[in-house]
């Protein structure tokens, strides 16, 4: 099973559906909305490494104007099944090979019309985007059919676009843009072939340019044109024209082979099979599609926590990249896990400047990351639905786990390889500039004689400012342990470089304090019933259910958090936090701990956030537990397929895919279920299969060598391809 499918169609899940039936490359997204359909049906063509500020209002990323625009009029109605119920409606996404298609029947004048396209963001020709659109009558009909680029976008806090210009070039329509704050040009060119000539005119609005087709087709006559469309950042309507005319001689077939193929080429290396288990098969494999259409395509740009869905989150880079989607690149693409490290490494100077602004040494990198590295969250990142005033949320202050996860994700990189460039080529000094960071941000506490990390928000957002949150503590403690690892391993390997960046960044008094002050670092240990303080003084917060919590709502979308909110006061927590810190520091942990801490947390966990499953499935897998692990699994692989997420926090709209699950899924299947360890180049496998599977099997890029590894109830292999 490779095709999500509906057959019929439903207003009521118009957006749901842009999700979930997105296409995309990487460096362009392009939502499951209809031809026909405009921004009020939150059509958009997401690029997900450019944004802009409008006015005062977040910056985000950029949506382009939408070059599929397509309509068909006969007897002067307009077929769109919100302006006349169809009687056929089917839409397909098949995650295969990246392809949409939908066909939509009407019957008006006795005349059965269908509309049949297909579309697909090329995998091969990054700037790409193709559609084939055909139209059949069962009687003799005149129609007119629209179609060209539809400027008028939907944004969440734009427009980003100005100054429109309007142009055909050898019958290509062209428009260019350019967005408000740097001015970065935007160009969109399309141009059609058809398989019929046809009564061509071409209106030119300042917004739109549309081509009107006037045709008269024979009873069961099908009607097709090709579009092809070019979209250029930074570039002029030169290099999008000679794109679409490139594209237009290689013609339809040929671009839908190439990109087939290369679709092909991805799913040899990333699928995951199943047997025993169909939905679980088709939920890992969607899930999977996802990670594919994100596969980064530049160093400059990373993946934001909702992909290229839209604009939610401000298009913006979170921890949920590094903690969450980077295993599976290291897995299957090192080269795209390369550049999530690079996008880091790029941002550095960000980094430094957010840590300079409050006050601190180092790189603390943003919370919500953009091409700087500057922050682009918001001190008041949530609107309260009762007063429609803001409130003051402290992601940006205070996440400072953040500058941890993203050494973390360098580590892991570098361990996964053992490749010193890493290191060498801005790795190092990342690491280096976060622990300062980390080391200016700590406490001394002198009654205690122990180092601590005051006033922070751990993964759970909703205790903010907490003293001692143990997950953060513990990664400032990796974050330490690494930096000395990195320096021994340059002054050893490397020293020229190792005398460079000791020299360059001042570093040698910061090291020697760093070294010392580790030993000292509070981390908070497991009490006489093995479960471990979420922060200081969590215990002493009221314990209740969270149907409790729930029922004291006034408002369905009501921020939890927010030091107000319904949960701040209480133990329950938004999503897995020292459950996180149990699978990140396996080895820290006995079973016992595990278990204990799985069984107090969970009761006591909103699952509030999309990041939260994956990680209570992983614990349970390391406990022994697959089938706990199971539910959290499927919750977290059938996400963005159920659309069952917060849409609203207060009254800001969260809504979109959600990559960092898909990643998560993705672990539990390998990290959990198969239980991959790699060690010193070993693989190692702890494999605990649900009951009802028969088998589980993945390639795994190691080295530059590719293994094959099958997991079956009673035997494991590992081949060499
Ligand atoms: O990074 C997450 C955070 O942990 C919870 N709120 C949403 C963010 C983006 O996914």
């Amino acid at each position: 099973m490779w095709k999500v499918q509906i057959n019929h169609f439903n207003e009521a899940t118009i957006v749901h559906h842009g999700n979930q039936f997105l296409i995309g490359n990487g460096k362009m997204g392009y939502r499951g909305t209809l031809e026909e359909f405009n921004k009020e049906q939150l059509v958009g063509l997401n690029l997900p490494g450019l944004y802009d500020q409008f006015e005062d209002k977040w910056r985000e990323s950029v949506n382009a104007p939408n070059p599929f625009f397509t309509q068909v009029k006969f007897g002067g109605q307009v077929l769109n099944p919100l302006l006349l119920k169809p009687i056929q409606h089917e839409q397909i996404l098949d995650i295969k090979k990246g392809i949409h298609s939908r066909e939509t029947s009407w019957m008006l004048n006795n005349t059965m019309i269908t509309i049949q396209s297909e579309r697909f963001i090329s995998m091969v020709q990054k700037d790409l985007m193709v559609m084939k659109y055909s139209v059949t009558v069962d009687q003799l009909a005149e129609l007119v059919i629209e179609t060209g680029i539809d400027g008028a976008v939907w944004d969440i806090n734009g427009p980003h676009l100005e100054n429109s210009d309007v142009q055909t070039i050898d019958n290509i329509l062209v428009l260019n843009m350019n967005t408000q704050e740097l001015k970065i040009p935007v160009v969109v060119s399309e141009g059609i072939l058809t398989n019929k000539d046809v009564n061509e005119n071409i209106n030119l609005d300042h917004e739109q340019i549309m081509r009107s087709l006037k045709l008269t087709l024979k009873k069961d006559e099908t009607f097709t044109f090709y579009k092809f469309a070019s979209i250029k950042q930074g570039e002029s309507s030169n290099e999008a024209t000679l794109e679409t005319k490139a594209a237009m001689e290689q013609g339809y077939e040929v671009l839908y082979q190439e990109h087939v193929e290369a679709w092909d080429d991805k799913w040899k290396l990333a699928d995951v099979v199943i047997t025993g288990d169909e939905e679980a098969q088709f939920n890992l494999r969607y899930s999977i599609y996802h990670l594919l259409i994100l596969t980064p395509t530049s160093e400059y740009a990373s993946i934001p926590a909702r992909g290229i869905s839209g604009q939610t989150y401000k298009g913006a880079i979170f921890w949920d990249t590094e903690m969450f989607m980077l295993p599976f690149y290291l897995n299957t693409d090192l080269e795209a896990a390369n550049k999530l490290i690079q996008y880091r490494v790029h941002t550095l100077d960000g980094a430094r400047r957010k840590a300079k602004e409050y006050g601190y040494r180092g790189a603390y990198y943003a919370w919500e990351s953009q091409e700087t590295g500057d922050d682009a969250c918001s001190h008041f990142n949530v609107t309260d639905v009762f007063t429609k005033r803001p409130i003051r949320t402290y992601f940006r202050d205070k996440q400072i786990h953040i500058s941890g996860d993203v050494v973390y994700g360098i580590w892991q990189t570098y361990l996964r390889t053992m490749d010193l460039n890493i290191l060498i080529n801005g790795g190092a000094e990342v690491i280096m500039e976060c622990a300062r960071f980390f080391y200016s941000y700590g406490y001394y506490n002198l009654d205690q004689d122990r180092f601590e990390i005051l006033d922070v928000t751990g993964p759970d957002e909703y205790h903010e400012r907490v003293n001692n949150n143990a997950f953060t503590n513990r990664l400032v403690l990796e974050t330490f342990t690494i930096l000395d690892q990195v320096l021994t391993l340059l002054k050893e390997h490397k020293n020229n470089t190792y005398q460079q960046l000791i020299e360059t960044l001042n570093f040698e008094a910061d090291y020697q304090k760093i070294l010392e002050i580790t030993p000292k670092l509070y981390i908070p240990q497991a009490n006489d019933n093995h479960v471990i303080e979420q922060f200081d003084g969590y215990y002493k917060l009221e314990d209740v259910s969270v149907e409790e919590v729930k029922s004291r709502l006034v408002h369905p979308n009501e921020y939890w958090g927010g030091g107000n909110g319904v949960a701040s006061s209480t133990q329950i927590i938004k999503q897995a936090d020292i459950v996180t810190m149990l699978y990140l520091f396996k080895n820290d942990y006995t079973d016992g701990v595990k278990k204990a801490n799985w069984e107090f947390y969970e009761p006591r966990t909103e699952h509030g956030s999309s990041l939260s499953a994956c990680m209570y499935a992983l614990v349970a897998c390391d406990n022994g537990n697959p089938n706990w692990a199971y539910p959290y699994f499927m919750k977290t692989a059938s996400v963005d397929l159920t659309g069952k997420t917060k849409q609203y926090a207060g009254d800001i709209y969260i809504g979109g895919t959600h990559p960092a699950a898909n990643g998560g899924a993705y672990m539990t299947a390998i990290y959990g279920f198969a239980g991959l360890n790699i060690v010193d180049d070993q693989i190692q496998l702890t494999p605990q299969l649900p009951d009802h599977w028969n088998s589980l099997s993945f390639k795994l890029v190691l080295k530059d060598e590719c293994y094959q590894i099958t997991i079956e109830k009673d035997k494991t292999t590992i081949v060499k391809e």
